[in-house]
């Protein structure tokens, strides 16, 4: 096996992350890939509440359903997941273990993303074994309870700019925030509520799409 990397940071530019409540009103499969129809580039499977038993489970189905599709699909937090579930990564938090290890036990090949809310969690972090950071929340969102305080699109301007690695802005953004977001230097946006819950998340993935590509 090549000891190269997989990862492109164009793989950020639509990143759908899923909330097993608000994908559950299409369903959690066809959520995802009417979202892969419509232009999504990146696919995080997350869910607090899952046993891994059930994590994996799921996380197989949907690995199934992307294949050909050329979207990678990541765990978030749980690496012993993302290995039985041979997904394609996985997207740890600023307390979800040792990214080295994570990246031992993964592999080379692995997308290995890092939630990073701070300056100060910039500068300790190793970014030789990481392939892109997460950066937010750029806004309050009730989808995620404990968030840290709102970076405003300032404040994420001013991350991406210390970023040593390609990033992924998070938190409230919808496709009107597009252009503000390409504008801050992120290569990407992250979205729950912008896709999962929305009556067409196909239409809504392609707006988001076209909003993104039009901020060039
Ligand atoms: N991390 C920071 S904010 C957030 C996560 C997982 C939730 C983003 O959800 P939404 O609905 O796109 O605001
Ligand atoms: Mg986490």
């Amino acid at each position: 096996m090549s000891a190269e990397r997989r990862f492109r940071p164009e793989q950020l530019a639509i990143y759908l992350v899923t909330d097993p409540a608000l994908c559950a009103i299409q369903g959690l499969e066809d959520t995802v890939m009417a979202a892969v129809r419509g232009g999504v580039t990146l696919v995080q499977l997350r869910d607090k509440h899952a046993s891994d038993a059930e994590l994996i489970t799921i996380a197989r189905r949907l690995k199934t359903l992307l294949d050909g599709s050329g979207v990678p699909l990541v765990i978030n937090d749980r690496v012993e997941v993302a290995l039985a579930a041979e997904v394609d990564g996985v997207h740890l938090g600023q307390g979800d273990g040792d990214v080295g290890e994570a990246r031992r036990l993964l592999g080379e090949q692995a997308i290995i993303g890092l939630s990073v809310q701070n300056h100060a969690q910039l500068d300790k972090l190793d970014r030789s074994t990481l392939d892109y950071l997460g950066l937010g929340p750029v806004f309050a969102t009730a989808t995620k309870s404990d968030h840290a305080t709102p970076l405003g699109f300032s404040g994420l301007a001013q991350l991406v700019s210390a970023s040593p690695l390609p990033s992924v802005a998070i938190g409230g953004l919808k496709a009107e925030h597009a252009a503000q977001v390409r504008a801050s230097g992120a290569d990407g946006m992250a979205v729950v509520s912008a896709i999962c819950g929305q009556p067409d998340p196909q239409v809504a993935t392609q707006v988001l799409v076209k909003e993104w590509k039009g901020a060039t």
